[in-house]
């Protein structure tokens, strides 16, 4: 299994952009580009699809050595045996969900310095930095973060920090050139035609 320093494509099961495929296909594609994580993340889905699809998909990420991250749901995060949980500012704080998590992986959302410092100090893992482009795949809208909270984490942020929101093949080398070599991308990859060789571009600027 990757450690969390080795990762640099972040990606997601499809969530609204599924159309008529298969989840699973959508993910696999995903490892065959070089996905190092997959985040089960499905917003309008109930908790009885989240565990069938979940179920599916730490198979298929424990079969290739991909880290296998649930999104919101520690419940769902311990039942499928992830390598952990990623949680918002509006989730279980850290603090609680830590106990329960144990040394499984606990990452945090952040779209501040101020929220960078505090996930830092509670004890996660790795955090999430955004929306640093502009989205249209974020429910609840954060304001613009930028290049420049990038560069910040780069000085200060003493655990890997992910960049995500509007990331895709057209910008992501601005993020290389101020030292950030972890991205989260969605749309960008779920909407390209082929979804192995979009994450294959990515994954070779990251590199
Ligand atoms: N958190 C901040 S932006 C975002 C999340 C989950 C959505 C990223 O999706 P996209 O399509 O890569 O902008
Ligand atoms: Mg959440």
């Amino acid at each position: 299994m990757k450690s969390l320093e080795e990762v640099s494509l972040y990606c997601f099961s499809p969530g609204r952009f599924l159309k008529d495929r298969d989840p699973v296909d959508v993910v696999e594609a995903q490892i065959m580009g070089g996905a190092d994580v997959i985040q089960l993340r499905e917003k309008g889905m109930s908790k009885r699809y989240k565990l069938d699809l979940g179920l599916k998909l730490r198979d298929v990420t424990k079969r290739n050595g991909t880290l296998f991250i649930v999104n919101d749901d520690i419940d769902l995060a311990l039942i499928l045996d992830a390598d952990g949980v990623h949680l918002g500012q509006d989730d279980i704080p850290i603090q609680f969900a830590r106990p329960i998590m144990k040394d499984k992986i606990v990452g945090v959302s952040t779209h501040s310095l101020k929220q960078i410092k505090e996930a830092v100090k509670s004890g996660a893992d790795y955090i999430g930095i955004g929306p640093v482009f502009e989205t249209t795949t974020k429910e609840d809208k954060e304001k613009i973060v930028g290049l420049d909270l990038i560069s910040k984490a780069r000085e200060l942020c003493p655990i890997p920090y992910v960049a995500i929101g509007g990331i895709g093949k057209d910008n992501i080398k601005s993020l290389v050139e101020i030292g950030c070599h972890r991205a989260a991308v969605i749309s960008d990859i779920m909407l390209a035609p082929d979804i192995e060789q979009q994450c294959k571009v990515l994954k070779e600027i990251l590199s």
